[in-house]
C-alpha cells in the first residue's frame, strides 16, 4: 500500500496510511480489526442471535472495547446455498442497526451488501463503508457506489453464493487469477467515477474456492501488493479452517488465529472477524515481531 490518501484529508500528519471514511479517518498505518455483525436470521455460525436491535447493539459495543475500528452489518447471507433475499427485506433488516450504531455508538459501520438501494441507503444513514463480495457488479451497484462517496471493499469470487462451491476450479495459479480479476475490475470501477483512494481490494477466501485454493491464496497473499491498496481479508470460522483440523464452527478460534497472523506478515490491512478481542491480541503480537517493537496501545479501545 503506497498512498491511500484523499487530497480531502490532508490535514492528517500520518495521511499517506489514512482512509477517509465518512466522517470518520481511519489509520491504516498499523492492522485494523473489523467485527462482524449479522442480522440475518440465517447466518450460518451465529444465525439469529442478533436480530433485535438490542442485542446488536450490545454486540457491537462489546466489539467496539475489545478493539475493533469498524463494525461490518450484512443482512443478506452470503453462506454457500443461502436463499437471496429482496433488497426491502435486506433494508429493513439492516437500517435500523446501521442508524443505532451511528447515533448511539458513533461507530464506524461498513454495510455489506451487493444491492444499490441498500449502498445508496447506507450513505444517508451515516455508514463509513461499503463492503461488496460481489465487488459491485450488481446492476446499479456501482454508481449507487460513487454516489455514496464511500470507500468499497472489491472482494474476488467464483460464481454466485448458491452455486460457488459446487466445482471450484482455476486455470493458473489462484493468486494470479484472484490478482487479474481484482486489477480489471478496478480499472472498471475507476472508468466509472469510483476514485482509486476509496478502493480496499479482498481476495475473497471461501468464495468458490476449495480448501487448498484458500491455503495457497493465504500462502502468495503477498502478490495482492502490487496493487498498493489496502487488504482486507476475510477467513473468521471458515470451512478452511474447519476441513484442515477437522473442528465444527465454534471450535476454529485457534486456527483463525494463525492465519491472522499469517495475513498480517502478508501485508493484510483490515482482519473481518467474529472473534475481535482474540483477533486483536493476535494481530498486536504479529504486528509487534514486524515492527521489532511494541507499542501497547495499537488497537486497543479503538474506535478509530
Ligand atoms: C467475507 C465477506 C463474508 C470476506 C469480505 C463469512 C460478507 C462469510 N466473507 N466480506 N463476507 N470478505 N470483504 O464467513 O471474506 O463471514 S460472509
Amino acid at each position: 500500500m503506497k498512498s491511500i490518501q484523499d487530497a480531502s484529508s490532508t490535514q492528517s500528519p500520518a495521511n499517506a496510511f489514512h482512509l477517509r471514511c465518512g466522517r470518520h479517518l481511519l489509520d491504516l498505518s498499523f492492522p485494523r480489526v473489523m467485527g462482524i455483525l449479522n442480522v440475518t436470521p440465517d447466518s450460518f455460525s451465529d444465525g439469529g442471535q442478533h436480530v433485535a436491535l438490542d442485542d446488536a447493539l450490545r454486540h457491537a459495543e462489546r466489539m467496539l472495547a475489545e478493539g475493533a475500528a469498524i463494525i461490518d452489518v450484512g443482512g443478506e447471507s452470503t453462506r454457500p446455498g443461502a436463499e437471496p433475499v429482496s433488497s426491502q427485506q435486506e433494508l429493513d433488516r439492516v437500517a435500523p442497526v446501521v442508524e443505532a450504531l451511528v447515533r448511539e455508538l458513533d461507530a464506524l459501520v461498513s454495510v455489506d451488501t451487493s444491492c444499490p438501494e441498500v449502498i445508496r441507503e447506507a450513505g444517508e444513514l451515516g455508514a463509513g463503508m461499503i463492503n461488496d463480495v460481489r465487488a459491485l457488479e450488481r446492476e446499479g451497484a456501482l454508481l449507487a457506489a460513487v454516489g455514496s462517496g464511500l470507500p468499497v471493499c472489491l472482494m474476488h469470487r467464483q460464481g454466485e453464493p448458491q452455486n460457488m462451491q459446487q466445482a471450484p476450479a482455476y486455470q493458473r495459479p489462484i493468486e494470479e487469477e484472484v490478482a487479474d480479476y481484482l486489477v480489471r475490475r478496478i480499472a472498471e470501477c475507476e472508468a466509472s467515477g469510483l476514485r482509486r483512494n476509496r478502493i480496499i481490494i479482498d481476495p475473497g477466501f471461501g468464495f468458490g474456492k476449495t480448501v487448498e485454493h484458500n491455503l495457497r491464496l493465504l500462502k502468495y497473499m503477498e502478490t495482492l501488493q502490487a496493487l498498493e491498496l489496502p487488504v482486507l481479508v476475510g477467513m473468521s470460522r471458515k470451512s478452511m479452517i474447519g476441513k484442515v483440523l477437522g473442528r465444527p464452527i465454534e471450535e476454529r478460534l485457534a486456527g483463525g488465529l494463525a492465519l491472522t497472523a499469517m495475513a498480517v506478515e502478508r501485508g493484510a490491512n483490515i482482519l473481518r472477524v467474529h472473534d475481535v478481542g482474540d483477533t486483536v491480541d493476535a494481530v498486536n503480537m504479529a504486528w509487534a515481531v514486524l515492527q521489532e517493537g511494541c507499542e501497547p496501545s495499537l488497537n486497543k479501545e479503538s474506535n478509530v
